[in-house]
């Protein structure tokens, strides 16, 4: 019997394809630049690795497609209510990436407030000639405030992880969570307050209509001078032009992301030139482990999806 015929976005490397391999033909994305026939008809699955945009022009060249299985856990690039509109299952990777992100952003943080990459730079060249006392002084992560937007699944690890730095933790989530309050000891936060008490800001919310720019000018001017925004979420949460603002002018004193708008930034932008920020390849959840995790998820989800089957994780469309 024939293998269901999937579309994939961007080619995966080797141990991430086994997984598909046994259960699905795999076609390259540049399929639909053919006209419409029966090789675009016979296409099940659709497996979004790169975050391209699957949305309703796409899915109308594809009318016998049953699922969309997202290799992460975030699934802004998929317009689940179209795919849910013509019957198409939608699924992702939750909790596979919780912890590493969760790791991600306490790197990130003390990255930016202890001058590693700086350091690890002056440590190599030839103007480390001897210690210096006065050389690159940090800000303290431990007993300073940290203000978590989002306190979703990513957000409550990092609440765990800031514990352990002694820090008081505010958030500030779409609903109040009193369970987190109980469990967590972090204390709800109206987005103002945060953003003018927190030393350290870390940005883990979805990317929805509400986030998208969430973080723009007057909310980087609210923000105090020595603190510190963390971007593990997605990119066009923050306004990269007030943020470059920001921190060239002395709003706040530094940022680390692991995400960027647009990603990559072009080699020659601005955000590049900047010392007092700290930037990852969106690297949130690459540790080798998590990466299988979220293969076999993502596995279960196509093939559960190809059999019509209901997904182990499904996302569903809000209200
Ligand atoms: C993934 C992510 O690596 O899970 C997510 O939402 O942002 C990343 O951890 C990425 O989505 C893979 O394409």
């Amino acid at each position: 019997m024939s293998l269901p015929r999937i579309l994939l976005d961007i080619p995966l490397p080797g141990f991430l394809e086994a997984t598909l391999a046994p259960h699905c033909e795999i076609y390259p994305w540049s399929l639909l630049e053919e006209p419409a026939g029966d090789l675009l008809d016979s296409i099940r699955g659709i497996y979004t690795y790169g975050h391209v945009p699957v949305a309703g022009e796409l899915l109308d060249r594809l009318p016998n497609l049953l699922v969309v299985s997202n290799f992460g856990v975030g699934v802004d690039h998929v317009d689940v209510g179209a795919c849910e509109a013509r019957g198409i299952a939608v699924g992702n990777t939750p909790g596979a990436v919780d912890g590493v992100t969760a790791d991600m952003t306490m790197a990130l943080m003390l990255a930016a407030a202890r001058n590693i990459v700086t350091g690890d730079h002056f440590a190599r060249s030839p103007g480390f000639t001897s210690y210096d006392p006065s050389n690159l002084p940090g800000l303290e992560v431990h007993g300073s405030t940290l203000g978590i937007i989002g306190m979703g699944r990513i957000g409550r690890e990092v609440a765990r992880r800031a514990r352990g730095f002694d820090m008081r933790i505010l958030y500030h989530n779409r609903n109040r969570d009193l369970e987190a309050e109980e469990a967590l000891g972090v204390e709800y936060s109206e987005l103002a307050t945060l953003l003018e008490q927190a030393h350290f800001v870390s940005l883990n919310v979805p990317l929805t209509a509400e986030t998208e720019g969430l973080i723009g000018e007057q909310q980087l001017r609210a923000m105090r001078e020595d603190a510190v925004l963390v971007n593990v979420a997605r990119g066009p949460v923050v306004d990269p032009e007030a943020l470059h603002a920001a921190l060239s002018e002395g709003w706040i004193a530094g940022a680390a992301l692991d995400v960027t708008e647009p990603e990559p930034l072009p080699r020659d932008h601005p955000l590049l030139g900047l010392d007092n920020l700290v930037l990852t390849p969106h690297l949130g959840s690459a540790t080798r482990r998590s990466r299988l995790r979220m293969a076999e998820m993502a596995r279960d989800n196509l093939v559960a999806g190809l059999e019509k089957s209901p997904l182990p994780n499904q996302v569903r469309e809000p209200g």
